[in-house]
């Protein structure tokens, strides 16, 4: 998958993509990320990229000239023209359905808005999609930016190993993990759970599926409305249930 992100702050980037499964990924050549500094393509002698706004108002407007010319340089040199996407407030906010479907995507191009935000005219004629990663204002798009392409690079093939995408499947169902634990069997007093040392594969996997639907109910109950539960998981929350209703009766 090819990615490229038009920034005015391409710095922000190193770190984050430099490191861990999306630098493994970037040197196994699954995914590819540009990082395209938009004032390389201001053509005025201060090489500047933003404006005072038309009408008056306070803050300054990113101009239509440099964005324009990123964007035909970074479609010139790809082979698809890429999906592009805007990193706002004002956009659709970021799912795990949504970033499964950017990931079907072979070529992605972000725009990274700063300031009070675009030009409307890049809006109109160049952004195929603007995305929020959330109900609160930043400084820029970078940040979303990132978020958006981590969350999407853990889709693409080959990125993440055998074992955390068969792993992936299993939590595709929108229920929330269950507990994990690793050595010591003991620490400070804390226990880790019998069931998991019984070597017992169908009470672990019950167990588990449980703890999932309890801690979906009590941390997230409107997620458990939308997700899609088997026979076997309205068996358990039942009992759940009933396990309640005895509580309730003092039995
Ligand atoms: N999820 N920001 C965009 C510039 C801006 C200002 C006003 C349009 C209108 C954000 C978010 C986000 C900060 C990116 C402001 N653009 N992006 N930027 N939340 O807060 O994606």
């Amino acid at each position: 998958m090819l990615i490229n992100i038009l920034t005015l702050f391409p710095a922000m980037f190193s770190g984050p993509f430099d490191d861990s499964i999306i630098k493994r990924a970037r040197l196994s050549g699954h995914l590819t990320i540009n990082l395209v500094n938009i004032r390389d393509f201001s053509t005025n002698k201060h090489h500047t990229v933003d404006d005072t706004p038309y009408g008056g108002g306070a803050g300054m407007v990113m101009g239509p000239e440099p964005i324009f010319r990123a964007v035909e340089q970074v479609r010139r040199q790809a082979s698809s023209p890429g999906r592009l996407i805007y990193m706002s407030p004002a956009g659709r906010v970021l799912t795990q359905p949504l970033v499964r479907q950017l990931a079907q995507e072979e070529h992605l191009i972000i725009l990274c808005g700063h300031y009070e935000g675009i030009d409307e005219r890049v809006r109109e004629v160049l952004v195929d999609e603007e995305i929020s990663i959330g109900d609160y204002v930043l400084t820029g798009g970078e940040l979303p930016a990132m978020v958006l392409v981590d969350a999407v690079a853990r889709f693409v093939p080959g990125v993440l190993g055998k074992q955390d995408s068969a792993q992936e499947e299993s939590f595709s169902d929108g229920l929330l993990e269950y507990p994990h634990y690793t050595r010591p069997r003991s620490f400070r007093g804390l226990e880790v759970p019998e069931v998991l040392l019984s070597g017992h594969h169908e009470n672990i996997r019950l167990w588990r599926r449980r703890q999932s639907l309890l801690r979906t109910l009590a941390a997230r109950p409107e997620l458990l409305k939308e997700a899609s539960l088997t026979a076997e998981d309205k068996k358990i929350l039942r009992r759940v249930l009933e396990e309640i209703q005895q509580v309730l009766d003092g039995t």
